[in-house]
């Protein structure tokens, strides 16, 4: 538990897309935090008391109060302070942004996994799921077209960032197949996001935390 005044705690995996965009918002919001880089297959007993859900990323504010939904971290840490206006793109709102990062989390999340862990799931039709996947992201190559890169308008927005982590895990599964697949818009998009220096600096290795320290400070 932290006392007020202290340094909020992100428990994290580095690789993980859930933390990763919870990681860019904190960023962008010039929040600073102690991140816990924690395994999941030998999850600490802090981190468990901490989390509910024991799913990172888990936020641990000043007063004690837990966060363990990614996209309720990034609102927390944008509403406090948006420089770069995630939370209001161009062209949208953010009612239509998180609709759309729900539908993401949902369908998209599920085939997603289906087709990268198949064993998990025994009624798993990987293939299947892969195409499905992969038309849903095609699906916004005409509005990235239009809209010069990016879902909500010419610049990066609240949805880019809380799905390109995911268009990320999706793309690794099979990057070769992802890239004769893709339209060039996304592929575009998800280069550009994968080249950023935003990316590169929510993507820092950290050693796993040791319980009996302090976490390290980030960004
Ligand atoms: N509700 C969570 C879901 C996060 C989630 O599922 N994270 C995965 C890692 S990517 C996790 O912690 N899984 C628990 C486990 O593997 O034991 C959120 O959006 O933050």
């Amino acid at each position: 538990m932290t006392g007020r005044g202290m340094a909020p705690i992100l428990y994290s995996f580095r690789r993980c897309p859930y933390a990763i965009r919870a990681r860019l918002a904190i960023r962008v919001a010039g929040m600073t935090v102690e991140l816990r880089e924690i395994l999941l297959r030998e999850k600490p007993e802090a981190f468990l008391q901490a989390s509910p859900s024991a799913t990172v990323p888990a936020l641990v504010t000043g007063d004690g109060t837990v966060v363990d939904e990614s996209l309720d971290i990034m609102l927390l840490a944008l509403r406090e302070n948006d420089p770069e206006g995630w939370l209001s793109p161009p062209a949208g709102s953010l009612d239509t942004m998180v609709a759309l990062i729900d539908e993401i989390n949902g369908g998209f999340k599920s085939d997603l996994d289906r087709a990268k862990y198949p064993n998990r799931f025994p009624d798993a039709e990987p293939d299947r799921s892969w195409e499905r996947a992969m038309a849903r992201l095609n699906g916004f190559a005409p509005i990235l077209a239009c809209h010069g890169g990016w879902l909500f308008g010419d610049r990066a927005s609240l949805a880019d960032m809380a799905i390109l982590p995911f268009v990320r895990q999706f793309a690794h599964i099979d990057r070769g197949r992802f890239d004769a697949a893709a339209e060039p818009p996304l592929r575009e998009w998800l280069d550009g996001f994968l080249r950023s220096e935003p990316f590169a600096a929510v993507m820092e290795k950290y050693p796993v935390w040791n319980p009996e320290e302090p976490g390290v400070r980030f960004p």
